[in-house]
């Protein structure tokens, strides 16, 4: 069969701000929720803390992260070496809004945006933006509560009409709040990435979670609405973290209990994309007792902002597990398990290319909306040669593998795909664990744990193979 990925496919990779950029004080920049979070270690198994306010001593990854707030120009010819044809990155909320609450935002951080755009575009690269990727202003969360408190929706408006405004004609494709489903599992980690929100002892996480949830939803519907009257050129999506959740058997309940799981995870996306919620929220809402507020007015927005298409990330698959005392099949990430036909990184993370063409039909039969690819990516050990050379095979393998079963979902099923960008082309922290160590990059960052390193880049194998599969559109992996 011909090969069938569009001429303009949009090829490429991707970052957010935080993890990348650094310079975390530098042109008036405030602080970020990355900013006050530590490193962590697999090795170890120490977690990532968030402290109170930047505290000295710690080790906080993000600060310098691989300095591209300097490098950003050499970074950018890099990737265009490699024929990239879009550059996902985020717009850190703290450089346009240090506090998040003023009038007027701070000129020094959008002339930083201008130039970055300028130069993905001076090599033909399109950038791709997202407005809220794990990054809000730590001052939001600290003397507003982030989203549990209504007035942050405005906060978040206001910034996403600054950006429109000002990056219309350089930038089309914007997406409002990163992985915003993350949040299914409501540990603090997630709370604070999506929501800006630190948990008090007697909130339960669940009921806070589906409140700063639905004031998101709200603020990224309004975003939309505002986006196209801006310029209705503007294409603005969503962007949900897709993991598709297997039944740990064939066993019937097995199915229910994935069934459920999918509804817990992935109500958002009809939310963003059909512009309302589906009935089973609203029943367990009633069943736990949980006192949402939702407005007429939210309603209506709700259905008027939907988004253009469907961005979103796929690293891996999960299945559920055994569990007797779950009737209504709720979402519990506790008591998924292991996947035996799976391999799976050092992470943990089970790689599954199939689930991807799985999760590709997925969106496509239910939302019928254009998608695109906005992470795909292989964290891993890497080992640096004297001549700065990395064989890392092992990335090529799970890349090719997934392109392939993307390629196949449409060839084979006529998916509605317009790109690919890969995370992360550079080695950056990562948002999890806030290592350096776990590295997605084609080039390589001198940089470990401990922050140590010249910060020098080099080129891995996988820079010269994701190089000819772009030059081939996908025919040469
Ligand atoms: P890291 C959890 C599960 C899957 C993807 O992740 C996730 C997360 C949240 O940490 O995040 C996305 O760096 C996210 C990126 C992140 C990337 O996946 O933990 O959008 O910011 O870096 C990879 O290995």
């Amino acid at each position: 069969m011909d090969m069938s990925l569009r001429k303009d496919f949009l090829w490429g990779g991707a970052v957010a701000a935080h993890q990348i950029e650094g310079g975390w004080q530098e042109g008036g920049k405030g602080i970020s929720i990355a900013d006050v979070m530590t490193a962590g270690d697999n090795v170890t198994g120490a977690p990532r803390r968030i402290t109170d306010g930047v505290i000295e001593g710690e080790n906080y990854p993000n600060h310098e992260a691989t300095d591209f707030y300097h490098h950003y120009k050499e970074d950018i010819k890099l990737l265009a070496e490699m024929g990239f044809k879009a550059f996902r990155t985020s717009i850190a909320w703290t450089r346009i809004f240090p506090r998040g609450d003023e009038d007027t935002p701070n000129e020094a951080g959008l002339a930083f945006y201008d130039d970055l755009f300028d130069e993905c575009h001076k090599y033909g690269i399109e950038p791709i933006v997202t407005l809220s990727h794990f990054e809000l202003p730590w001052t939001i969360v600290k003397e507003y509560d982030g989203f549990k408190n209504r007035q942050v929706i405005d906060f978040f408006v206001k910034f996403a009409k600054v950006c429109f405004e000002r990056y219309q004609h350089k930038v089309k494709y914007w997406m409002t709040f990163n992985e915003i489903n993350n949040q299914a599992d409501p540990i603090q980690h997630h709370i604070l990435q999506e929501g800006g929100i630190l948990l008090k002892e007697d909130d339960n996480p669940e009921e806070v979670m589906y409140q700063s949830a639905h004031y998101e939803l709200v603020a990224s519907a309004l975003a939309v609405i505002e986006g196209h009257k801006i310029n209705p050129d503007l294409q603005i999506g969503c962007m949900i973290a897709m993991n598709p959740i297997y039944p740990l058997t064939c066993k019937p309940e097995d199915n229910l209990a994935a069934q459920g799981a999918m509804h817990g995870k992935y109500w958002f996306a009809d939310v963003h994309c059909k512009g309302r919620y589906p009935k089973y929220v609203f029943k367990k809402w009633e069943r736990c007792g949980y006192n949402i507020d939702v407005t007429e007015e939210d309603l209506k927005i709700l259905k008027e902002g939907t988004v253009d298409y469907i961005g979103f990330s796929y690293y891996m698959s999960f299945a559920t597990g055994e569990r007797e005392d779950n009737p209504y099949y709720d979402y519990s990430e506790n008591y998924f398990t292991k996947n035996k036909y799976l391999k799976a990184s050092d992470w943990g993370w089970q790689i599954d290319p199939s689930g991807l063409r799985w999760a590709l039909n997925w969106f496509s039969d239910r939302y019928d909306l254009p998608m695109i690819i906005v992470e795909n990516g292989f964290g891993a050990y890497d080992k640096k040669e004297a001549d700065g050379s990395v064989d890392d095979s092992y990335r090529i393998d799970y890349l090719r593998s997934h392109i392939k079963a993307m390629i196949d979902a449409v060839n084979e099923e006529g998916v509605d795909l317009f790109g690919y960008t890969m995370w992360a082309p550079i080695d950056i922290v990562s948002a999890s664990t806030g290592e350096f160590d776990k590295r997605y990059g084609f080039i390589y960052v001198d940089k470990n744990n401990k922050g140590e390193g010249t910060l020098e880049r080099s080129k891995k194998k996988s820079f010269y193979w994701y190089k000819d599969v772009i030059a081939t559109n996908g025919e040469k992996l």
